[in-house]
């Protein structure tokens, strides 16, 4: 069943609301002080589109900026062709008569494929700012900085921008399944399916494609990894309709649509079987299915796959291993210029917990190290931030610069798992930029995670970011509002790693509530600190995993101690930590380059915050800080709580000062986060003083 094709302004909820600021998130446009909007008004009364040939994103790029200039400034610029205005917007390709000239060559080669120039050009005849891309889809991508200068307050007048994304791929992963329900997702049910069916709501589909395409995101897989029966059959014949139907819509955004397959389907859905990617009968389905989804979606992005992985079928079912699986996709996508983004979350979920010498952490790189150059052109590896399970602390993985023949993806968890599940403030823009800026040692000094991911560093043709979404179906599509910037900075990073976390929420916080001075310094200041709050509170020292099985929410130490999953804390009356050393441990520690080995395989060098992830050490070591480890869990706890009762002391100060409604959904989350703070206190503390003997050097009060 399916919704009605409506306009875009007509977006309703199921409840019948209209769409308020929390909604619109950083597409608010929210009117401009009078200041502004005089400095901005007479270069923005006419929009002037200039191409050649097929150029169908120019028209979203000009609609985008007529839109949100009318609201920003209250007067919708005009659309002409023609350039005879005394100041206008001139919108297009760089290879437009109108736009030819505009830079010599070596300025123009400068611009890549999706990459935009923004130039305030100030000629005696005429007078215009150019936003031109090479391509329609930069043109698009530059009208949305265009119009973030407008929304954060900065001059126009003077422009010379030259931008570029960092990697190819910058993709968001959606974990929907087709009933409608979202794996590990914390704002309503899917935006895409219901009840098995696709949901049909085209409006809001388009507003959200919107927003990707505002902070640069062009790809999207919009079912979970796990595939279910259902979901299978989004590559058939019946489904494929309604999944076209989904891309038509990205697609005016410039964004490609993915989809998540079963390894399995030629069984589940072809009826042969084996799915033996080696089986010629199974290469010939795969290329048949693949020419069928091209016949509906011909810029089809490719298929994601988790294979071999959490009791999901994958090759080695046939004594095959993962270049044979993913390379066997790959050939099917090959002619239709797909790619196959393969997972590297692999690793033995039925572990026995008595069992010390198997390592969870050592699992991908055992797993994908040794297929490093065995992988076609067309296959990128996604791979988690972290060695384990996007905890709130963990090290880089070491298959970031561990296999530099092949194509990766940084995978980083956006929809809130581990860190909140978006009842608390979390922040992850700081956590993200420490991995993105982890230096591998790959190819010596400055080898970057982000050189990696984007294939800058090992010249590889395919590479990028990838995040999971922490998108539902609620009014502000994120549950917490403050959440939407995780998203925001998501799309930010991916396109331009380089950027501070300051700069990136700074951006936001203007965009979402508005330029004043009091508003930004303290919103950001809430948002940065936050994720440090949140671990101080949660699990200590990079250790991780001391939380309620299965929902993965709340406070629970021994949650998964003697579980089969492979995430021990190893903590007895003595001390606590996982010694992954190569000398005594698991050797985990000797996965990374010799630099980033060496750092911690020793207990001095080992930075604090992840000493009990390398580490088992008694509560009487004592820290770089200065404090022994039980006191430092005592302290950060006793902190950590203080500091999310914090900050909603730092919410209510801005009372009057943020909108009515969102200032109210705010602070009962920020509330909520405080009492639930004190529990996790509570049960750490309560569990290592009862566990160590040991009392707070402060006498405070322990259970
Ligand atoms: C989609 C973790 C999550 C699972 C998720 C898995 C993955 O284990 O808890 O819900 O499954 O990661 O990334 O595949």
């Amino acid at each position: 069943m399916e919704n009605d094709n409506k306009t875009k302004n007509e977006t309703t909820f199921r409840n019948g609301e209209v769409p308020r600021d929390a909604y619109k998130a950083w597409l608010r446009y929210a009117p401009l002080n009078p200041d502004q909007a005089e400095e901005y008004a007479p270069w923005c009364g006419t929009v002037v589109a200039a191409f050649s040939g097929h150029a169908p994103l120019l028209a979203t790029a000009c609609e985008e900026l007529r839109d949100g200039i009318g609201s920003m400034l209250g007067r919708r610029p005009q659309e002409s062709r023609s350039s005879d205005s005394e100041r206008f917007l001139l919108v297009g390709t760089l290879d437009s008569a109108e736009l030819k000239g505009l830079m010599d060559e070596a300025d123009m080669e400068a611009v890549g494929d999706e990459g935009y120039v923004l130039r305030t050009v100030e000629q005696p005849e005429r007078r215009f700012i150019a936003i031109a891309g090479k391509t329609d889809k930069g043109a698009l991508y530059g009208a949305f900085h265009f119009l973030r200068l407008l929304q954060t307050g900065q001059r126009i007048r003077d422009l010379r921008v030259v931008e570029n994304p960092a990697g190819k791929l910058r993709m968001i992963d959606h974990w929907d399944n087709m009933d409608g329900s979202i794996e590990r997702g914390y704002a309503g049910r899917s935006v895409f399916f219901h009840h098995g069916a696709f949901l049909g709501n085209w409006n809001r589909i388009r507003d959200y494609a919107r927003m990707m395409a505002a902070v640069g995101l062009n790809a999207i897989s919009i079912n979970n990894v796990n595939v279910n029966e259902t979901a299978t059959r989004l590559i058939a014949p019946e489904l494929l309709p309604s999944v076209a139907k989904v891309a038509d819509v990205f697609r005016e955004y410039g964004v490609r649509l993915f989809l998540s397959i079963n390894f399995a389907s030629p069984i589940e859905l072809g009826g042969l079987t084996t799915a033996d990617p080696l089986d010629p009968q199974v290469r010939e389905w795969w290329a048949e299915r693949a020419t069928d989804v091209y016949r509906h979606i011909p810029d089809f992005g490719g298929f994601l796959v988790k294979a071999d992985s959490e009791f999901r079928p994958g090759p080695f079912t046939y004594g095959r291993d993962h270049a044979d699986g993913a390379n066997m996709l790959a050939e099917a996508l090959q002619p239709y210029d797909g790619v196959v983004i393969w997972r590297c979350f692999v690793y033995d979920c039925l572990q026995d917990w008595r069992d010390r010498s198997t390592d969870r952490a050592r699992a991908a790189y055992d797993h994908f190290r040794p297929l490093d150059g065995k992988f076609r052109e067309n296959v990128i590896l996604q791979i988690k931030n972290g060695p384990v399970d996007f905890q709130v602390r963990e090290p880089v993985s070491p298959l970031f610069g561990g296999m530099p023949l092949t194509n990766q993806v940084l995978e980083l968890q956006i929809t809130q798992e581990y860190t909140g599940q978006q009842r608390h403030l979390c922040y992850l823009v700081p956590q993200w930029k420490e991995a993105i800026d982890f230096d591998t040692y790959a190819l010596g000094e400055g080898s970057t995670v982000a050189g990696v991911a984007t294939g800058a560093l090992t010249d590889r043709p395919l590479g990028g970011f990838a995040g999971i979404a922490n998108i539902g179906d609620e009014p502000s599509w994120t549950g917490h509002i403050l959440a939407q910037a995780n998203y925001y900075g998501f799309g930010r990073l991916a396109w331009s790693p380089t950027l501070t976390s300051e700069q990136i929420t700074d951006e936001w916080v203007r965009i979402t509530f508005g330029n004043d001075p009091a508003v930004v310094e303290t919103i950001s200041r809430m948002l940065l600190d936050s994720w440090h709050i949140y671990e101080n509170y949660t699990s200590p020292l990079g250790i991780g995993w001391m939380v309620n099985p299965s929902h993965h929410y709340g406070p629970n130490v021994d949650g998964y101690e003697y579980s089969k999953w492979g995430t021990y804390h190893f903590a007895d009356n003595q001390g606590i930590g996982v010694n992954r050393t190569v000398s005594t441990g698991t050797g985990y520690a000797g996965q990374y380059h010799d630099v980033p080995a060496a750092r911690y395989e020793s207990v001095e060098s080992c930075p604090d915050e992840l000493l009990l992830f390398f580490h088992h050490v008694p509560y009487t070591h004592v820290l770089k800080s200065g404090k022994t480890v039980i006191q430092h869990i005592y302290d950060s706890h006793f902190e950590g709580f203080e500091q999310a009762e914090g900050l909603a002391e730092a919410w209510r100060g801005l009372e009057g000062k943020v909108d009515g409604d969102r200032y109210a959904s705010v602070l009962s989350r920020l509330q909520q986060q405080s009492k639930h703070a004190a529990e996790w206190r509570d049960v750490i503390n309560t569990y290592f003083y009862r566990k160590s003997g040991i009392s707070d050097a402060h006498n405070r009060t322990i259970y």
